[in-house]
């Protein structure tokens, strides 16, 4: 047994995709288990970019087993463009599976979501106004729709009408906004069933025996530890699990089943919507970062808040995902920098703490405490092996290393798969 789960350790963006791509070359089967569209996971090949929203980075591999768990939430109208355009590029989508419990996006979730983010005013979330969150919310309130219904039409017409007349209900009464008419979503979602049809599974019987007969598998996080429902910075988070243990509800398998935990660290900090972010830069460092590192949703174009390096919030993901090692990526976007911080441990009532702490209204009278390391500037995006990195970016590794008490597996130096050093 190989499985492998592929986890954001920050609040997303680590750049997944990346290493998921890279990694899929010796895996069978690369595997979604949580989030929708509203995640951007970009990867380059040979100067071409794909950016991936609901389907698995290992897509690019014509041979490889690429599945979408049942705790994936699908906007058919995305999936199918995002299939569309991979075929356009020359893609296979051949072995795409989709789980038939997974729950689908309609027009309404996603009015929802605009009508909730707009009605908070200030106070909202910076959700990427997909419907993710509503979608969830129907699931966890019993009358989501499942693939399985919306591949039979007369389960779709009794599960449609009735929930778009509870939506426009809730929208004249809560937001005095429009609703939908039933005909226009059901023809148009009649049509996206016939499209996704050949693509539905059972994937939870299909991954079972690909595990049990030895294949190698991805399971590849969406979003991070801190955008987490349960463990994340809440109510600032995503309405799924994007920590390791979602694995085991949004694939359909036992935790006896998890081989390996590998975290995805970038060597810096971002974060794109609101909430707190003890790190963040406001300076010419954090304007460098965000231009060097093209730091802009990869889904919606926001630019992300950029700061220093979180230990703090990286030993937090390490106990809560279970991580054996982790991949820097990004760390070439710090070349050029003269002095480089890193936070060790956050001031909080005139003590220093090192665990990350649960209420807001702590964590915003933390202070980060910084030790600061030496720049480099030598180009590094060419670099083959660690040797080959100058000596104050070997030690910037080594540094964290230390500090999260695990090794580093592999380094990114560059977006395109062959910017990649391998240390283990
Ligand atoms: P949502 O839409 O309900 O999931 O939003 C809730 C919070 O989760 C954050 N979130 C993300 N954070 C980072 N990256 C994400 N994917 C895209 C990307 C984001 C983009 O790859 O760049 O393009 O803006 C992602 N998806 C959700 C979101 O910002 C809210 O803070
Ligand atoms: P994900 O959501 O974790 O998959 O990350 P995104 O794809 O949203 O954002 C990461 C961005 O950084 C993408 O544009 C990647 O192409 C890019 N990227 C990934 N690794 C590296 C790296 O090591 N160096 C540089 N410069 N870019 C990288
Ligand atoms: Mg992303």
């Amino acid at each position: 047994m190989s499985t492998l789960v592929i986890v954001g350790t920050q609040w997303g963006d680590e750049g997944k995709g990346k290493i998921t791509d890279y990694l899929a070359e010796k895996a069978d089967v690369v595997v979604r288990y949580q989030g929708g569209n509203n995640a951007g996971h970009t990867v380059e090949k040979e100067g071409v970019q794909y950016k991936l929203h609901l389907i698995p980075s290992g897509i690019l591999y014509p041979e490889k087993i690429c599945i979408i768990g049942n705790g994936v939430v699908i906007d058919p109208a995305s999936l199918i463009g995002e299939i569309e355009n991979l075929k356009k590029q020359g893609i296979s989508v051949n072995n795409l599976k989709i789980s038939d419990r997974a729950h689908i996006v309609f027009p309404y979730h996603i009015r929802q979501d605009e009508l909730e983010e707009i009605s908070k005013g200030k106070n909202d979330l910076g959700t990427t106004r997909k419907g993710i969150g509503p979608c969830y919310m129907d699931k966890s309130e019993r009358i989501g729709i499942r693939v399985c219904d919306l591949i039979k039409p007369t389960v779709l017409e009794e599960k449609l009408r009735r929930n778009v007349e509870k939506k426009n209900k809730l929208f004249r009464d809560l937001y005095g906004a429009e609703g939908f008419g039933f005909e226009e979503i059901y023809e148009k979602y009649l049509d996206y069933a016939e499209k996704i049809k050949p693509f539905v599974t059972d994937t939870t019987v299909l991954l079972y025996d690909l595990i049990k007969s030895g294949k190698k598998v991805l399971f590849e996080g969406a979003q991070g530890t801190l955008l987490d429902l349960d463990l994340g910075t809440y109510p600032y988070v995503t309405a799924s699990h994007p920590i390791a243990g979602g694995v085991t509800v949004g694939a359909g398998i036992g935790p006896t089943m998890i081989d390996e935990v590998m975290g995805v660290v970038k060597a810096y900090t971002t974060r794109v919507g609101k909430g707190p972010f003890p790190t963040e830069l406001f300076d010419e460092n954090g304007d460098f970062l965000r231009e060097k590192g093209h730091e802009y949703g990869t889904t919606t174009g926001r630019p992300r808040r950029c700061g220093w390096l979180d230990v703090v919030i990286l030993r937090y993901s390490i106990r809560v995902s279970g991580i054996t090692y982790f991949a820097l990526t990004k760390l070439d976007t710090l070349t050029g920098l003269k002095k480089i911080k890193i936070c060790t441990g956050y001031k909080f009532n005139g003590e220093i703490i090192t665990d990350f702490p649960a209420s807001l209204e702590d964590l915003a009278q933390c202070e980060p405490v910084y030790e600061e390391l030496e720049g480099w500037d030598e180009d590094i995006q060419s670099a083959k092996s660690f040797e080959e990195l100058p000596y104050n970016a070997q030690k910037y590794v080594r540094r964290i290393e230390e500090l999260m008490g695990i090794k580093a597996a592999i380094i990114s130096v560059g977006p395109e798969r062959g910017q990649t050093i391998v240390l283990r």
